[in-house]
């Protein structure tokens, strides 16, 4: 009996640590859509999972879907609950709009949002370009800017592979970037981290879409935690597999705002 008592007194002060509330409270705050990085692309908008959202030039009317039926199929409109949130320092509206079906479809500045159905995992992009109407969107588009003048890429390799060696990354609030996306297995490399910032960050190396579930090698995990303001850090690996990775902070906040970018592995 006194056993039990003493359990649950400890369990109780467990759950009134402060900052355990606060992580509570910030996870019902989880926003609507996450941003992430790509080298080709810059950042764009994306699903809670990484799935990548688009917009169609098709769509004219602000707050209004003109994509029903096949072209539905296709493009599922994305949906979601209220509240709806932005991430932090990610400007803008979003808004449910009503289809004729009488389903409801996020939009964002007035925008509909939509799913490519040829998308499979996180940080897929092939929606992209579609028949030159169909656009991943960046933070920050405005209803009728048309096609996106996508930022310049910012990335180097642009699809073919690094030599083993560094990979230069610097993080900041609210992106994480390197100068190389992809990568070959097998090869060494080493992640040269800068914290350009004014906030702590960590690097995490992980599979493409995986929620703070870094790689494993040699039985430690390959992350780096608690990287200062200006401070500088390495990490060395080797990729087994070949496939679709990202770097990411898992920092409080930090993902959904765009601390994430996506890596190629190649044969
Ligand atoms: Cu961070």
């Amino acid at each position: 009996m006194f056993k039990r008592t003493l359990i649950s007194i400890m369990l109780t002060i467990l759950l009134v640590v402060p900052g355990t509330s606060m992580v509570a409270d910030e996870m019902n705050d989880m926003p609507t859509v996450f941003v992430r990085q790509d080298a080709a692309l810059g950042s764009y908008l994306t699903d809670p999972d990484g799935m990548t959202l688009y917009m169609f030039t098709k769509d004219t009317v602000a707050g209004e879907s003109t994509c029903y039926d096949d072209c539905a199929a296709n493009w599922p409109p994305m949906t979601a609950e209220e509240p709806l949130t932005l991430p932090m320092l990610v400007h803008g509206e979003l808004s449910l709009i009503d289809r004729t079906d009488g389903s409801k479809q996020l939009a964002y500045n007035d925008i509909p949002l939509y799913y490519w159905q040829g998308d499979k995992q996180a940080g897929d992009t092939t929606g992209h370009g579609v028949g030159d109407v169909w656009f991943v969107v960046a933070p920050g588009t405005e209803f009728g800017a048309g096609a996106p003048d996508m930022a310049s890429p910012v990335a180097t390799d642009m699809g073919t592979p690094a030599a083993a060696g560094d990979i230069n990354v610097t993080l900041t609030e609210y992106s994480i970037t390197a100068d190389v996306s992809t990568l070959k297995v097998g090869q060494e490399y080493t992640f040269q981290l800068t914290n350009d910032g004014v906030s702590v960050h960590e690097f995490v190396v992980e599979k493409a879409g995986a929620k703070d579930e870094p790689l494993e090698a040699d039985g430690k995990e390959l992350e780096v935690e608690d990287i200062k303001p200006g401070a500088t850090a390495s990490l060395t690996m080797t990729f087994e597999e070949a496939g679709s990775y990202q770097v990411s902070c898992w920092v409080e906040g930090h993902y959904p705002a765009g601390m994430v970018f996506n890596l190629k592995v190649v044969d």
